[in-house]
Parts: structure tokens; C-alpha cells; sequence
């Protein structure tokens, strides 16, 4: 395959660690909120190997922020989301989805309650302050929406934990899992959440002073010489294992929360008020006619850059993949899939084309792992 470069422009931006990343080996930049967001360094399943064992340091700035604030703020985040706000708590983040009147996602953010009165939407790749300045304004709601300069740099891994004590003591150790708090460094206040996206662990760190996060930035990387620290980013083979969700890639506007199996984060039952509720309801009420699904396929190797149809023994489409990768884990292809009704039962078959020849697949459950 081809590859190509990357013109780049102020319109693709750049984030404060770019410099820093060029510099130690970033390989191939994807482009997340019109922003880079690196996509490797070097080999896909040694990184992967790497972040399952030790930590990584990831330039993931390109997970920007809409700040709402103001009296209707609380108002406004809970119009955009089907997820139930109302007992949300400060200090603590959550996984959100975003739909429209007629529950197609919009996106599927981390919201950060930093005040009753103010709020992170930590975006996905879709333009979700257009969203909400529209909502704002045709509700006549009293709240300030813009994007403030945020760069998020994640420490992932199993040893992220012991790389962060190091830094900021035993304190940090102790944060729940999606819980965030202030910590002091270089005469900066930085607010770290425990999140990330993958599934090895650590922290994520909300660097709003550049001079203060460039320096932690380089201490992450002195004191995590001893830990086998290695500059990474979101890695496609254990994000696919571990079925973190990808906006754009296995969803987008035309599928619903309860197709993409978000119903944990699909409150019906509560007063709250959120645009796309009663399409919602009505959805549940008939059945999903089509869900987001794992797949294994007999293959070693696949690139997907476009949905690639499934089909079944007799040619009939059952669905769509729209994410996969080789697993080393499974030895196999591994994908995840918007399979049709009547399809979407476990261990339904299929065949795929990859690039001219035919694969045997079948249908599985998320997580893979
Ligand atoms: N961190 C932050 N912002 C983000 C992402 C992130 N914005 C874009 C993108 N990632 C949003 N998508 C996701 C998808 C999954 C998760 C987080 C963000 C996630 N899910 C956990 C899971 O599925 O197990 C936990 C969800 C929960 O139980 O609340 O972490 O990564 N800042």
C-alpha cells in the first residue's frame, strides 16, 4: 500500500508536544479535531506489546475540550446527552454519549463536572461546540461555550502508576478510576483524571500551562528511564481488543447509542430532559435493526479504510466491518462490526473480501479481551 504525507497547515494544528514527538521517531499522524494526533511510532504490535507491559507517554491533545459554563450549563450538557447527569458529582468524569433529536450519535466524549457550574466535554472527533452553540442559542440558554487551551497528554500502561508516584506521590496512587484532582508541578496546577484510552491503565493529564506541562513532559520521560518509558499514542490492536469505541471509525450519526451497545450510559427511566429521548424510547420499543458487534476473521493481515461488507453463504450483506486489525494475541483478524437483524446472533458466519481474496469470519461478543 501507498502511503502519502501529511501537508501540513495551521488548519491541521499542531499541539505543544509535536516537536517533542517528531523528535523521538513519531512515524504517521492521523488528524483528530482538526488537530494531529500521532498514529504511530514505528511498529504497531511492538508498541503494542510495549504499552501492555510498561508506560507510555501520549501526545492525545487532539482530545479537545468544550468548556460550558454559566447558570444553564448544567441544563445544557444534560440536553446533550441520554446519560443521567442528574446525581453527577465534582471530581468525577463520565462517559457520555452525545445525540441529536433523532438519537444518531454525535459523539461520545468524556464530561468533566469541574463545578456545578462548569463543565469539560473531553470530545471525540466531530465538532461538538457547533453543536452546542446551536442548542445555547436556540434555547435561549444563559451559558459560555468555547474551546479552551487544553492539551491532553495521557501516561498509559501498567507502570504508569509507579512513573506518577514517583512524580507526585503516593496521593495519586489513590484516585479512582475516571476520578480527577489537582496536582502541583513546576509552579503549575495541573488537573489528572485516572482514564485513558486503552485498557492498561494510568492517568490522564489536562495540561492548561504549556511551560509547566513541556517540563513535566520531559520529567515523565527522565524519571521513567528505569521503567522502560516510551513515547506511544491510542493503539489500534489493543483499543480493537479491549473494544474501546471510535468515533467515526466503528460509529457515527446515523447509528444509536443502543445499536453501538452503550445502554449503560441510556438512562429512559429518570425526569432528565435530553434531546432524542422519545426517538430513543420508541427505538427500544420496536428493536435494534442493526448492532455494533465483534468479529474474528481467518485472516493475518487487513487495512480497513472503509467500511467492508460482510456477506453471507448465499452473497446477502449481514453487515459492515468498520474497524479491524491483525491480533497477536488471537493470531487471527479481529474486528468490530455493524452486523443487520436478523444477524447480529453470536457465532454467525460470514465471508469478507480483503484485498481480492475470501475470508471466513464470524460473529462474536465485545470485549474481545
Ligand atoms: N479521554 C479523554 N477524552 C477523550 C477520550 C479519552 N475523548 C475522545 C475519546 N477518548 C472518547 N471516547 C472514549 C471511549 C471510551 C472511553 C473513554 C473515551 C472509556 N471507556 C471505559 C470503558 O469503556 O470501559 C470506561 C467508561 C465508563 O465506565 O465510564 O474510557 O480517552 N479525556
Amino acid at each position: 500500500m501507498k502511503n502519502y504525507f501529511i501537508a501540513k497547515s495551521r488548519r491541521l494544528r499542531s499541539t505543544p508536544y509535536t516537536s517533542r514527538i517528531e523528535k523521538q521517531g513519531v512515524t504517521a499522524y492521523s488528524i483528530y479535531n482538526h488537530m494531529l494526533l500521532p498514529a504511530a511510532f514505528g511498529s504497531l504490535e511492538d508498541s503494542y506489546h510495549h504499552l501492555k507491559e510498561h508506560v507510555q507517554i501520549w501526545d492525545v491533545a487532539g482530545e479537545r475540550q468544550v468548556e460550558i459554563s454559566g447558570k444553564d450549563s448544567a441544563k445544557l450538557v444534560q440536553l446533550m446527552t441520554c446519560r443521567d447527569l442528574s446525581k453527577s458529582k465534582i471530581g468525577r468524569c463520565y462517559y457520555c454519549p452525545i445525540i441529536d433529536d433523532n438519537a444518531g450519535m454525535i459523539n461520545d466524549p468524556v464530561i468533566l463536572k469541574l463545578q456545578e457550574d462548569r463543565w469539560w466535554i473531553s470530545i471525540a472527533d466531530s465538532d461538538v461546540i457547533l453543536f452546542a452553540k446551536g442548542l445555547a442559542i436556540g434555547n435561549n440558554l444563559n451559558v459560555k461555550i468555547f474551546e479552551p487551551n487544553v492539551d491532553i497528554m495521557a501516561v498509559q500502561g501498567p507502570k504508569s502508576f509507579k512513573l506518577m508516584e514517583k512524580i507526585f506521590g503516593e496521593k495519586i496512587t489513590k484516585m479512582k478510576f475516571f476520578g480527577f484532582d489537582y496536582f502541583n508541578f513546576d509552579g503549575a496546577k495541573h488537573l489528572i483524571a485516572r482514564s485513558g484510552w486503552s485498557k492498561q491503565g494510568g492517568y490522564e493529564i489536562y495540561v492548561e500551562n504549556t511551560k509547566s506541562g513541556l517540563a513535566l513532559y520531559d520529567k515523565l520521560f527522565e524519571e521513567g528511564k528505569e521503567l522502560n518509558v516510551k513515547p506511544g499514542c491510542p493503539n489500534l490492536i489493543e483499543r480493537i481488543e479491549s473494544a474501546l469505541l471510535s468515533y467515526g471509525n466503528d460509529m457515527d450519526n446515523d447509528d444509536n447509542p443502543l445499536e453501538c451497545g452503550l445502554d449503560k450510559y441510556v438512562s429512559l427511566d429518570t425526569e432528565i430532559n435530553f434531546l432524542g429521548k422519545d426517538k430513543l424510547k420508541q427505538i427500544k420499543k420496536n428493536g435494534l435493526i442493526k448492532k455494533l458487534m465483534g468479529v474474528i476473521i481467518e485472516a493475518k493481515e487487513i487495512n480497513v479504510s472503509k467500511s467492508i461488507e460482510l456477506l453471507d453463504k448465499d452473497n446477502l450483506k449481514i453487515g459492515e466491518l468498520r474497524s479491524g486489525v491483525y491480533s497477536p494475541h488471537f493470531k487471527k483478524v479481529i474486528g468490530i462490526a455493524m452486523i443487520n437483524k436478523p444477524y447480529y446472533n453470536l457465532s454467525q458466519t460470514f465471508k469478507i473480501s480483503i484485498n481480492g481474496t475470501i475470508f471466513e469470519g464470524k460473529v462474536c461478543d465485545l470485549p474481545f479481551i
